[in-house]
């Protein structure tokens, strides 16, 4: 290898290891990575999966791909030899700008398992230049830039192949840009990803994220996600859709036709996996293309459903897409008389209108579409899947019984432990030997150490450096200076109300003026944030101001700093994630029960020895069935009393408010003098009005419980062999987390590919 690198620098730079820069270290290393990439065997075989995705949140990929091709060592080991550092490399790679949040990072994760374990499966998404939005804070509030994350030298490559996708009014060549995932000590997938040559950065300002929403050709491929708060935000991402699932669609069929496939038994070759709503139109491109070829309308509705399995996300309405028909036939025409079709057929067969795909009001239910004509449909967590048989999805559990399966999600340990956190991996392999890391299942032998001090100690001493190693970080990219002896407690996800940072942050309220009040917590705490609000949603950016004036107010008071800081975390980001997530001590999962569907954050952080302070919810439940009572903390209403309130409409905030003293103190801090003398009037007031008048996802119904189960929980972490012993518990039952234990999953009962 490291003659290989000489010879790089050499070509490219006229430069040696010895007198080359970081970032000619970072471009030979990128080529030389790629080059292996492609030696390795694509993983074949006689059917295979394309994972259809509108994120991949990718992380950035030289470390996990010399992990994956068992090169890291070696790599780490010239380096140091010429005076240089692998780690520091590696922060010199942009971060690709590909997904948002839990949904873009889970496709991410399953590529590495699909490669890992060998299977034929590539992903299919779009090439966005400036992906989701990087966040600044300005005057303690977000702001929104574009995120160029695209250098000349990147792991895309772009492909021969193109594809004319139509729209009414005019059309646009679809190019294809690769990306290599190699599996680890295995085969090689392949992100596929779709771009428009038309596109064109300029129309986009350096110090907005503002464009013309008009200008298709030159926007579709920029955003993800842009603001639709509009009728032409709408329609562009109705733009952006089909422009994925057209080009994805034409890719499939042309590979299949190339092998010499019959597209007549097209579901022996080729299983497609709908992540979420947003690409759902490739059931009627896929008709509308087949029709094209000689297909009868019944052979092409059978193909497809055949082939094509949804995957359901989340519950929140927001998400399960409804389009207009009106803006469909302004965008897709060719769709229009196929989706009716399909909503006819629908309507021969059922009385019940709430199973329809096209409503009362012309929108078309793109779930709906996609549970008809699909053969499987999965949720994300044991409690997620049994809420959308028994309740969101009942009417359409009741006629297919049969289609719904659960999938719970996992994360790649190759990214979330052996990459993030080097020093508990090596530990772990000394205690329990290397074979954890091709099966995550042995992590269970960990528990052979359950009453083991020294272990314990051991593990405090890597929670501490990697502590130093995120306070160092911290220093150097956001110029704060953190107490590595505090005890850390993080929140970092999407902000989202019913993701309740809200709460969490009165937490913090509760906790300046217990300190005010004399009483001093016997470890210091440092509370962590990390969240990008979508720039249209209101509140979500009114919470990240009442975080950053919470922190600035306590940053600049002498008394309570010492011993209670908040901060956030700015861009927070998946690299950032690999950085905090090992420091942390305590894990914060307080969506409201029912609403999170699964969680995955939840997963990196018990793996890496922080303890959930979590709601019954989504995956926190498996966690504490996993782990035991005694082993996580849980708070809360239970989700079947949540769902019994909205059914009954059940919750008033403001009584709560009205009548519990501690709250109603903690609400009206966020409008006192203090917050005032720092903050936005208008935004404060704003979010002091949506907590008493509205709490859609019912903040304060937890607030008390939540503030006693933190205080037990910071109590507990001083008896800190207790402590290390949880942490130990957790980690070695985090294996059944192993996203190749959920790619097995989706592989033996939905794709079946060998
Ligand atoms: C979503 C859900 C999570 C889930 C994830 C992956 C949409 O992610 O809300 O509960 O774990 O998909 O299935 P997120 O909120 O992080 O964007």
């Amino acid at each position: 290898m490291e003659e290989k690198l000489q010879i790089l620098l050499k070509e490219k730079f006229n430069k040696n290891l010895d007198n080359c820069s970081k970032e000619e270290i970072f471009e030979a290393l990128l080529l030389l990575t790629k080059e292996a990439n492609g030696k390795l065997p694509r993983n074949e075989g006689e059917k295979k999966l394309y994972y259809i995705s509108a994120e991949f949140l990718i992380g950035k990929l030289l470390s996990n791909n010399l992990i994956n091709l068992g090169l890291y060592e070696e790599a780490e080991q010239i380096l140091r030899k010429h005076g240089h550092e692998l780690c520091e490399i590696e922060e010199l790679e942009c971060e690709p700008s590909l997904g948002n949040g839990g949904l873009g990072r889970l496709a991410a994760c399953f590529l590495d398992s699909i490669a890992t374990l060998g299977l034929p499966g590539d992903g299919i998404g779009l090439n966005y230049h400036f992906g989701l939005f990087q966040q600044k804070f300005e005057k303690l509030k977000q702001k929104e830039l574009k995120n160029p994350w695209i250098t000349k030298e990147s792991w895309l490559t772009k492909q021969p192949e193109c594809f004319k996708v139509d729209f009414k009014d005019f059309s646009l060549n679809a190019v294809l840009y690769d990306i290599d995932v190699p599996g680890y000590q295995s085969g090689c997938s392949r992100l596929h990803l779709f771009d428009a040559e038309t596109v064109d950065e300029t129309i986009v300002g350096e110090d907005s994220i503002d464009f013309d929403k008009e200008e298709i050709k030159k926007n579709i491929t920029l955003f993800l996600y842009p603001d639709d708060s509009d009728e032409a935000g709408r329609k562009l991402r109705i733009y952006q859709q089909y422009f994925m699932v057209s080009g994805g669609a034409q890719f499939i069929l042309k590979e299949c036709e190339d092998k010499g496939y019959d597209l007549h038994k097209l579901w022996e070759h080729v299983v497609i996996q709908i992540n979420d709503t947003h690409p759902s139109m490739v059931i009627p491109e896929i008709i509308r293309l087949l029709l094209k070829k000689g297909f009868s309308m019944d052979e092409a509705v059978e193909t497809v459903t055949k082939t094509c399995a949804y995957t359901n996300h989340t519950i929140l309405a927001e998400a399960l897409e409804k389009w207009p028909i009106e803006y469909l036939e302004e965008v897709v025409p060719q769709l229009i008389p196929i989706i009716k079709e399909l909503d006819k057929r629908v309507r021969r067969k059922y009385k019940d209108k709430s199973v329809y795909i096209i409503d009362d009001e012309d929108r078309v239910h793109m779930a709906h579409m996609d549970i008809h004509y699909g053969f499987s449909v999965n949720g994300v967590a044991a409690l997620h899947t049994d809420i959308l048989k028994n309740q969101e999805l009942k009417n359409f559990y009741d006629i297919y019984p049969e289609k719904f399966n659960n999938k719970t999600n996992g994360i790649t340990f190759r990214r979330w432990l052996l990459h993030c956190n080097r020093q508990l991996s090596a530990y772990i392999e000394e205690l329990i030997g290397s074979g954890f890391k091709q099966d995550a299942s042995q992590l269970e032998k960990l528990m052979d150490f359950a009453d083991n001090q020294a272990v314990f100690h051991k593990l405090a001493e890597i929670k501490r450096e990697k502590k130093l190693e995120f306070k160092k970080f911290l220093q150097e990219t956001q110029d704060v200076e953190i107490n590595e002896n505090s005890i850390m407690d993080v929140q970092v996800k999407r902000l989202h109300e019913y993701k309740r940072q809200q709460m969490n942050a009165l937490y913090a309220i509760y906790k300046y003026l217990d300190i005010k009040a004399g009483n001093k917590p016997k470890t210091p705490i440092t509370m962590i944030f990390g969240a990008k609000a979508a720039p249209a949603y209101v509140i979500a950016k009114d919470i990240i101001h009442l975080i950053l004036c919470l922190q600035e107010l306590i940053e600049n008071d002498e008394e309570v700093r010492p011993y209670f800081r908040v901060l956030m975390i700015e861009n927070y980001n998946v690299s950032k994630a690999a950085k905090i997530i090992p420091a942390a001590d305590i894990s914060e999962q307080i969506s409201l029960a029912s609403k999170e569907a699964s969680g995955t954050g939840n997963m990196k952080f018990m793996l890496n020895g922080a303890l959930t302070l979590g709601t019954e919810d989504g995956a926190n439940v498996e966690i504490r069935d996993l782990v035991g009572d005694e082993n996580i903390y849980i708070f809360g209403k239970k989700p079947q009393q949540v769902i019994d309130l909205y059914e009954e409409k059940g919750y008033c905030s403001k009584d709560i408010y009205e009548e519990d003293e501690l709250i109603h103190k903690l609400v009206d801090f966020i409008v006192g003098k203090e917050m005032l003398a720092i903050g936005d009037e208008k935004n404060l007031k704003r979010l002091h009005k949506e907590l008493v008048g509205k709490d859609w996802f019912m903040t304060l119904l937890d607030t008390k419980e939540y503030i006693e189960t933190k205080e037990k929980v910071y109590q507990d972490y001083e008896n800190q062999e207790e402590w290390n012993k949880k942490v130990l518990v957790n980690t070695a039952k985090a294996g059944f987390f192993s996203s190749d234990r959920t790619i097995e999953q989706y592989n033996k009962d939905i794709w079946k590919l060998k």
